[in-house]
């Protein structure tokens, strides 16, 4: 972010003298990197990692937005060094005036000269951070560049930031018959090793990199990019000429899309608002909002003007032609079963909020509300047919939240939502600081038993739930409401549900989802998993949802014993021990241990495995609760052979 705004100035302030003296302000050697690598890309963890890629491929996508670079590869080698290839302009490489040495080696080696020494080619510039290729470099244990431009090609190597090598510098080889000619090629190929001094884990996952390489493709219409995996022979090509209105089509498939997708983009005041929607059959929101190509997951302006825009356009719509009888639709309603894809181009986003995803730029908020609400105008008025349908389907939500409403007062006049009157199967713990507190929702009642005997009941609640609990995927809220697990659920949560959800009153920080290693067990903790991902999702973005992870055999020799917790580690049990003389038990459901089994194998904090479950990418997420919980067989059938192993043990 300091970079752009470093380079603002500067074209403020055009002065020679003064440009120099900035920027050799702004430049720092990267021992800074290395020593908060968190404060550059996020964590060390995985995210940081893979954050390392998009860092470069950013700059590749900038490329492209200038208009200069149509082919990104991205390659993850068997030696987990990752390669970014570009056909854009080329890192320039002449020699940099003010440091007298080649550019190339500037752009690799100081921090905050990554961005673009001619910013006015740039409309806008992604990359969150904005930090450039050198913190790529910093945090990588070896980097080689290659670059090809005014007929030559140059590379350079580098160890944790530091030139290994000097630039060299060739010429191109052209084709015989163009002899004397320049070589025309241009572009950049990155490749780095990232540093296991820094990275937990130098894995990187071939299907969080698709992910972010798909949303990129779909944001930046026309560009093709590669993505292979040299460990396993995986490819694919993301190239999507319709760029959002295609990725709104992927967005409903498997769900019922019923008219076409609606899709303008339309320029004011130097801004670029981009916006593709289409509604299905379903009752979820799913809404996606970028500046920048940076997912906006907290929202900000841009989704504020849409959102309002969208509600007083269809309440319009609905009153002109006469559609609704004094209903007043509200953006809930105008949400369901809403497909969207909102994407804006900024010159200077500002980025605010706990993740800095949220888009702060306060004049963006009119600019989108008046686009949307002319363009969209016209568009209903011109198609009759499409805003009929899509009205009807708004007063019908609007109903159906009325029905909700009703639903949840006679829930709440019986006392059920109240935690005050907590429910009689929930065994409380004594302990009533939240941070402290664990609940397990326990499939069956017998397990339920076991658990309310094994447990330390200071600090760890145990709620039974009976059966299976409903598919919230295919029902609305007020036939929720009439669903005794969940509202029992909901009541020993605390939180509330819908627009009285309050992530502060959460009664527990660890809700432990405890259900049996089988088929059954899996649906039962999936049924759980959609419920909390529709309708009590924050609780998963703050980190309070976990999966218990009972023991499959207890492995028996002599006087020795061991639970296992895979079938690959009962393999490598037995061989150690030697099949003679071994009892192998399985453990067909929770109920079959006893209270302390229990809790020494799946609830004593010391010894036992959570997992704990987040939200790696909301497209994916919402792709794959569709596929097991809606209405189309066959997208589900498909889904479970591919994915036999994932969906026993579900991860979202
Ligand atoms: C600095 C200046 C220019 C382009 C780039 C850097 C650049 C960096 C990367 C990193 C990966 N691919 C890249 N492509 C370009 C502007 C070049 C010009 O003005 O010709």
């Amino acid at each position: 972010m300091t970079n752009q705004q470093d380079q603002q100035k500067q074209e403020q302030q055009p002065s020679p003298q003064r440009y120099a003296a900035e920027e050799i302000q702004v430049l720092q050697g990267l021992e800074a990197v290395r020593k908060r690598p968190g404060m550059y890309v996020g964590s060390t963890g995985a995210k940081g990692l893979h954050h390392l890629v998009y860092e470069v491929v950013d700059n590749s996508i900038d490329e492209a937005m200038a208009g200069f670079c149509k082919k990104i590869i991205v390659i993850i080698n068997k030696d987990n060094s990752v390669t970014v290839i570009d056909d854009g302009r080329g890192i320039p490489f002449d020699t940099h005036p003010q440091f007298h040495v080649s550019a190339l080696e500037v752009v690799m080696t100081k921090l905050h000269a990554g961005g673009k020494f001619d910013k006015k080619s740039y409309k806008v510039s992604g990359g969150l951070h904005g930090v450039g290729i050198s913190v790529v470099n910093a945090l990588s244990k070896k980097v080689y560049v290659v670059v090809k431009r005014d007929g030559k090609m140059a590379e350079q190597t580098y160890e944790r930031g530091n030139p290994t090598t000097t630039v060299a510098i060739q010429n191109i080889q052209v084709a015989q018959d163009n002899q004397g000619d320049k070589s025309q090629e241009t572009g950049t190929t990155v490749t780095f090793w990232p540093d296991e001094q820094i990275f937990e884990s130098i894995e990187f996952s071939y299907d969080l990199l698709a992910a972010r390489l798909r949303e990129l493709a779909f944001l930046n219409k026309g560009i093709h990019i590669t993505l292979r995996d040299e460990r396993g022979e995986k490819e694919q090509v993301f190239h999507y000429n319709g760029g959002i209105k295609e990725f709104v089509a992927y967005l409903n498939q498997n769900k019922h899309q019923f008219h076409e997708t609606v899709h303008f983009e339309k320029e004011k005041d130097g801004i670029s608002i981009e916006i593709a929607f289409a509604y299905n059959e379903g009752y979820q929101e799913n809404v996606y909002s970028y500046a920048n190509n940076i997912n906006t997951i907290e929202g900000g302006t841009h989704l504020i003007g849409f959102k309002s825009a969208m509600t007083k356009c269809f309440n319009k719509y609905a009153e002109q032609h006469k559609m609704s009888d004094d209903i007043k639709l509200t953006s809930d309603d105008v949400f369901e079963g809403l497909s969207a894809v909102i994407s804006i181009k900024v010159p200077e986003p500002q980025f605010e909020g706990q993740t800095k995803t949220k888009l702060g730029n306060s004049d963006i908020k009119g600019i989108t509300d008046s686009l949307v609400f002319s363009t969209l105008s016209a568009f209903l008025e011109e198609n009759p047919s499409i805003a009929r349908l899509i009205v009807d389907k708004c007063i019908n939500a609007a109903n159906a939240r009325d029905a909700a409403r009703k639903a949840r007062d006679l829930t709440r006049r019986k006392g059920a939502l109240d935690s005050a009157s907590l429910p009689g199967k929930l065994a409380d713990c004594s302990n009533k600081d939240p941070a402290r507190c664990e609940i397990y929702l326990v499939e069956g009642d017998s397990a339920g038993g076991s658990a309310k005997q094994g447990r330390n009941r200071e600090f760890q609640a145990i709620l039974p739930l009976r059966g299976k609990i409903l598919n919230v995927e295919k029902a609305r809220l007020h036939k929720i409401f009439a669903n005794n697990e969940i509202v029992t659920m909901i009541t020993a949560l605390g939180t509330g549900i819908g627009d009285e959800f309050t992530i502060e009153k959460a009664r527990y920080h660890k809700i432990i989802i405890m259900t049996d290693a089988d088929v059954d067990g899996a649906h039962i903790r999936t049924l759980l998993l959609t419920f909390f991902y529709r309708y009590l999702r924050q609780l998963i973005e703050h980190g309070y949802i976990y999966i218990a992870q009972p023991p499959l055999y207890k492995i028996a020799k002599g006087k020795q014993a061991q639970y296992v917790y895979s079938d690959d580690e009962k393999d490598k049990l037995v061989t150690a021990w030697g099949e003679e003389g071994i009892g192998i038990q399985r453990y067909k459901g929770l109920g079959e241990m006893n209270p302390d089994q229990l809790w020494e194998t799946t609830m004593d904090p010391d010894h036992r495995t959570l997992l704990q479950v987040t939200i790696e990418d909301a497209v994916e997420a919402d792709k794959i609760f569709t596929i097991l919980m809606g209405d189309d067989v066959e997208p589900r059938k498909q889904f479970i052979q591919e994915n036999a192993k994932l969906v026993a043990n579900l991860d979202v």
